[in-house]
């Protein structure tokens, strides 16, 4: 059984591209989605980390060198869908480079039609609806199968996928929501460089052109101000 690294990306997306001439105003925060899923497989002692290449600006070829000096086997990205079309790119640009990566990825876009976004993509996996477990499963399955056994003869049994065989979309059956929110733990926010520099505030106010603290200003009251 190889031991299998994990790397989940936050698409490199600015706030001048979701929010024009109102960037200013917008927030940027750290991707609480991909923390939990990190906290999921840290508890199992999968090898997991996040790179977060919406704050630090990164382009692809930076996202590139990352993931040649983690080496990692998964490459799972959150994906909301204005960020669809980047993700579509850096997923073909690994799988080039790099086939025997399993890229995947997950979020809210996929509550949409999947299928249609598989056979769209050079994505090998998408994952719908809650990734802690999902996520874990594909770990434990590639920890076994190597990624062309783990794609022909494994996805089939993973609740919440979506894969292709011969160029058509397939979806499993659906995950059911983990019930026992206690199960999960906290997320791995430590996997992220620095809290100072996340911009929490929905809307800053010109006086107010700060830099918010996690968790002191949150408890505070600012994150609503
Ligand atoms: C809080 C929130 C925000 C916050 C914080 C976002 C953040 N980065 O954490 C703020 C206000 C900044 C925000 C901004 C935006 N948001 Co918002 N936001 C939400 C909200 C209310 C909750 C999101 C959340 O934290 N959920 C908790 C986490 C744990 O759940 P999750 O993200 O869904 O992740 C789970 C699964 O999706 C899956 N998963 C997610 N990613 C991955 C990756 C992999 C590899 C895998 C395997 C699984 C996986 O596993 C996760 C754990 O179970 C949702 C609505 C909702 N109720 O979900 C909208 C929502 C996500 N937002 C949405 C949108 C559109 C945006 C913006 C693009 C708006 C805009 N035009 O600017 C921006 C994007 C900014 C950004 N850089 O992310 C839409 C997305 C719709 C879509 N089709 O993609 C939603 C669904 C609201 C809606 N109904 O329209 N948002």
């Amino acid at each position: 059984m190889k031991a299998v690294k994990t790397l989940l990306i936050n698409p490199p997306i600015t706030t001048e591209t979701l929010y024009g001439k109102f960037a200013r105003g917008g927030s940027n925060q750290p991707p609480l989605s991909l923390c939990y899923i990190a906290s999921y497989l840290l508890r199992y002692g999968k090898d997991v980390r996040i790179l977060d290449a919406a704050k630090f600006k990164l382009s692809a070829k930076d996202i590139m060198t990352e993931i040649s000096k983690y080496a990692p086997h998964i490459v799972g990205f959150h994906t909301c869908t204005p960020y669809f079309n980047a993700v579509k790119s850096l997923a073909s640009q690994i799988k080039l480079l790099w086939p025997n990566i399993l890229v995947i990825a997950g979020g809210p876009h996929f509550l949409g039609n999947p299928t249609d976004d598989i056979e769209n993509s050079k994505l090998d996996i998408i994952v719908v609806g809650e990734g802690e477990q999902t996520c874990l499963e594909i770990v434990e399955g590639l920890e076994q199968y190597d990624i062309y056994d783990f794609l022909l003869n494994f996805v089939q049994s993973v609740k919440g996928l979506v894969y292709r065989t011969n160029g058509t979309g397939k979806i499993n059956p659906p995950r059911e929501l983990i019930q026992d929110i206690d199960t999960i733990p906290h997320p791995a926010r430590h996997l992220l460089p620095s809290f100072d520099t996340y911009r929490l505030l929905l809307i800053t106010s010109v006086s107010q052109q700060r830099q918010c603290r996690l968790p002191e200003d949150v408890h505070s009251g600012v994150f609503f101000a």
